[in-house]
């Protein structure tokens, strides 16, 4: 089996990126991006989903922290579509329902090659500290955009909005495990009648 592992470079004139990631890792995180509320909750990705996730981020966050998040989404997204290479043997669909509290939020994922997100998540908060809760689309569009992933995101309920997206997270990191998972009774096939994803 080769070594799932990718690193991507993404330079704009908004933002700097690199991204490295090890799908079969085992949680280990390094993050420089400049927005720590983004790092806490990546952290929750490699850490649930047992993937090492490297990022360093040098954007324009004088001006404020959209493009940032957004392209991290996006090198995250390439990242891990070129770690995966041709998808076989992977268990291609994955789910997670994970509770924080009162907060509850349910996360199914599914490389299916083809984007689409389905993202519903009703803030209660417009802000989390410094950081703008719309922006979380943002970074799952990007990722979804570049992984080729149909994803979907309910946050099923919760009062407090760091529980709210800490949840999201958390689900997105344990559902991304699951389906990442290399499946032995698959043999090393696509998990596909189309014989490709
Ligand atoms: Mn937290």
């Amino acid at each position: 089996m080769a070594e799932r592992k990718a690193s991507v470079e993404r330079n704009t004139l908004e933002t700097r990126i690199r991204v490295d990631v090890n799908l079969d890792g085992t949680g280990k995180s390094q993050f420089d991006t400049g927005v720590p509320f983004l790092d806490h909750m990546m952290d929750q990705i490699a850490r649930h989903g047992l993937i090492d996730i490297t990022v360093k981020a040098d954007g324009d966050n004088e001006i404020d922290d959209h493009h940032t998040v957004e392209d991290i989404g996006i090198t995250l997204g390439q990242a891990f579509s070129k770690a995966l290479g041709d998808k076989k043997g992977i268990t291609r669909y994955g789910h997670s329902y994970v509770p924080l509290d009162e907060a509850l939020s349910r996360v199914v994922i599914d490389f299916s090659g083809r984007p689409g997100l389905e993202f519903n998540v009703d803030f209660t908060r417009a802000m989390i500290g410094h950081f703008d809760v719309d922006l979380f689309y943002e970074f799952f569009q990007g990722f979804v955009n570049h992984a080729n992933v149909s994803l979907h995101v309910d946050n099923l309920r919760g009062r407090n909005a760091h529980h709210q997206i800490e949840t999201v997270f958390k689900a997105f990191g344990r559902a991304l495990r699951m389906a990442l998972e290399l499946d032995p009774r698959m043999a090393g096939q696509m998990p596909s009648t189309k014989g490709s994803l």
